[in-house]
C-alpha cells in the first residue's frame, strides 16, 4: 500500500514515520508513505498557501489551488482531509483505509481551507476527536499508525490486532505482568488461578464494567442519548 501525505511541514512527520513499527514497515517495504510539501505549490515568490476568508473574521483561508495541485501531483487515491468540523475517525475508517492501494492524507493549517476544494476533491473529511489542533499533521499520524499496524507483517501475532479496545465494541480489560506484588497491590488472584474458563469470564466482566463506566456511549447507556421525556 501507498500512503501520501500533503503539509505544509513535511519535517514535522519526518521523525515520527521513521520511528517504531512504522518505519520498520517502510524499511521492510510493506507501506510506502511519501509527504508532499504542500509549500511547491504555493503562488507567487514567497510560494502563499493562504489567503484572508471572504465574509471577514480572524485568521486565514488555504487557498484552493495550491491544494488542488498537489493533489492532482498524485495518482488516484482516496483522499482524507483532516479538520475538526470533519465526521469522527473510527476504527472502521482505519480497517477500510487499510484495505487500499493509495490513501492520500490531506493536512489543512491556518483556520481552515477553502471549501471549494473539499468539495470538489476531497472524499472524506475527518477529526481525529473534539480537540482543537494547530493544524492536521498530528491527526494524519494517528490515522498512519492506526492503518499500518493492519496491514498484513506488520505486527507479529494476529491474536494482537483482533483482541483490542474497540474490536468487539468494549474497552479491553486491564493487564498485569511480574511481579505478582507490587508495591503491596497484588495482581487479581484469578490471573494466577490457571483456571482458564475463570479467567476468560473474569476478562469479559471487567471489559462490561470498564465499557459501561468509561464508555457508556459504546453500551447504549449514553446520558446524552437518553429519550425526551416529554
Ligand atoms: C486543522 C485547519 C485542520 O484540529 C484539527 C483536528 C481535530 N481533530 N481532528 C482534526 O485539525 C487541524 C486545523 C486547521 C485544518
Amino acid at each position: 500500500m501507498r500512503i501520501s501525505v500533503i503539509s505544509m511541514f513535511p519535517e514535522y512527520l519526518e521523525a515520527p514515520l521513521a520511528a517504531s513499527l512504522v518505519g520498520k514497515a517502510v524499511n521492510d517495504g510493506l507501506v510506502e508513505i511519501e509527504v508532499v510539501d504542500l509549500r511547491d505549490f504555493g503562488h507567487g515568490v514567497h510560494r502563499t498557501l493562504d489567503d484572508a476568508p471572504f465574509g471577514g473574521g480572524a485568521g486565514m483561508v488555504m487557498m484552493a489551488e495550491p491544494l488542488a495541485q498537489a493533489v492532482e501531483s498524485l495518482p488516484a487515491g482516496n483522499r482524507v482531509l483532516f479538520a475538526a468540523a470533519g465526521k469522527p475517525m473510527s476504527q472502521d475508517d482505519l480497517d477500510r483505509w487499510a484495505g487500499l492501494d493509495h490513501l492520500v492524507l490531506v493536512c489543512g493549517r491556518y483556520e481552515g481551507v477553502d471549501e471549494r476544494f473539499t468539495e470538489s476533491l476531497i472524499d472524506e473529511e475527518v477529526s481525529i476527536g473534539d480537540y482543537v489542533l494547530l493544524g492536521g499533521e498530528a491527526a494524519a499520524l494517528v490515522a498512519i499508525e492506526g492503518v499500518v499496524r493492519l496491514l498484513p507483517g506488520v505486527v507479529g501475532n494476529p491474536d494482537s490486532i483482533v483482541a483490542e479496545s474497540y474490536r468487539d465494541g468494549l474497552l479491553e480489560e486491564p493487564h498485569y505482568t511480574r511481579p505478582s506484588e507490587w508495591r503491596g497491590r497484588p495482581v487479581p488472584d484469578v490471573l494466577l488461578s490457571g483456571n482458564h474458563a475463570a479467567i476468560d469470564e473474569w476478562r469479559e466482566a471487567q471489559r462490561q464494567e470498564r465499557t459501561r463506566s468509561r464508555r457508556p456511549d459504546l453500551v447504549g447507556d449514553d446520558p446524552a442519548e437518553s429519550s425526551p421525556t416529554t
